[in-house]
């Protein structure tokens, strides 16, 4: 993975717009720009010089997953790690200062303030991030196929489980058997949903037991060297004319939803396809969040397929196609694709039958 040619990209964007230094402690950001997975750091990028602050805990690791150009800085006081920074931003001769406006503290924001000139980025690393290369797709297929894997498992345990199996089981099910997969864990806390409670979009696993002729709403992912998966799907076990006809119209929206995805769309033109094609069914009304959403580092990343959803869609961008129907008391239908956006259509990665 080429860390310093993504710092590049940042380095370049800080000359252009005139500012000393971006400074970051958010994990998803540092890991993406230095390799360093762990929990804790500071990250400062300037024009020639780049820096890695950790404590004591992380200082072998840094050293060994973080690109060869950063230079690591221990942080061996008990002071803070933002102090730290402070320090050293002073040293280089910074006197402004870049962040990401919607991942820092306001606490660091107030002590950066105090002696530096603050540019709160918007999206910055975020837009870089959404655009993935190959080694990043190959890690997010690989958490996917862990998925659809432990996915295909539910689906015969739901089959075998009227009358007896709970969706907790299936929950618990889910997350102890992604890592038996290989994967680090799960994406997410899995959405299993029986009868009624599909309603409920991100609805959170009660013991409910699982009925002839349920809606059955399962939301899952795992994550592999840290990059997300997500892939949902609605069954019913036995027989359920509603269940059918509701399934049908979900799988309608997404099918021409994602043959129209490509680069060059707005996310929220991509999400009116949808919206149009629900409206042939007056479902529009029930159809209550949005089309989808980027995946990465981040189980929710941009871009944001949704009537809020803005900028344009890139090449490589790696999105979730999820339209859903909710209807209380009856239930809901949720269908979920990941797909690698193209200037024509879109690469599906979800091979999981519908
Ligand atoms: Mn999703």
């Amino acid at each position: 993975m080429n860390y310093y040619k993504r710092r590049i990209k940042v380095k370049e964007f800080l000359y252009l717009s005139s500012v000393d230094a971006f400074i970051t402690n958010h994990r998803p950001t540092f890991m993406y720009l230095s390799g360093f997975t762990g929990s804790t750091a500071i990250l400062i990028i300037t024009e020639k010089e780049d820096y890695l602050i950790v404590d004591g805990r992380y200082i072998l690791r840094a050293h060994d997953e973080a690109d060869k150009k950063i230079n690591i800085v221990e942080l061996i006081d008990k002071s803070s790690m933002m102090k730290k920074a402070l320090e050293l931003l002073k040293n280089s001769n910074v006197k402004n200062v870049g962040i990401e406006k919607n991942n820092l503290k306001v606490s660091d924001y107030l002590l950066l303030s105090e002696s530096f000139k603050v540019f709160p980025f918007n999206y910055l690393i975020e837009s870089i991030r959404s655009v993935k290369d190959e080694n990043e797709l190959q890690k997010i297929e690989k958490a996917l196929r862990i998925a659809e894997k432990v996915l295909s498992e539910v689906e015969k345990k739901l089959y075998d489980g009227v009358g007896k199996v709970s969706e907790v089981e299936i929950a618990n099910f889910i997350k102890s058997r992604v890592v038996e997969e290989g994967a680090q864990g799960v994406a997410f806390e899995p959405i299993v949903a029986f009868g009624k409670n599909t309603a409920f979009p991100h609805y959170s696993p009660n013991n409910v037991v699982l009925k002839e002729g349920d809606f059955v709403i399962i939301d899952m992912g795992a994550i592999v060297d840290y990059y997300h998966s997500d892939i949902t799907r609605s069954f019913c076990v036995g027989k359920n004319k509603e269940f059918e006809r509701l399934y049908n119209v979900v799988l309608e929206a997404q099918q021409r939803s994602i043959e129209n995805v490509k680069a060059g769309l707005s996310p929220v033109e991509v999400y009116n396809i949808a919206v149009k094609t629900f409206e042939k069914y007056e479902l529009q009304d029930k159809f209550v969040h949005g089309l989808g959403h980027g995946v990465g580092l981040e189980i929710h990343e941009l871009p944001s397929l949704s009537s809020g959803g803005f900028g344009f869609l890139k090449n490589n961008n790696v999105v979730t196609i999820e339209p859903g129907v909710y209807i209380p008391e009856i239930g809901g239908i949720r269908i979920e694709d990941m797909v690698v956006v193209n200037d024509d259509k879109p690469l599906v990665l979800t091979n999981y039958k519908k």
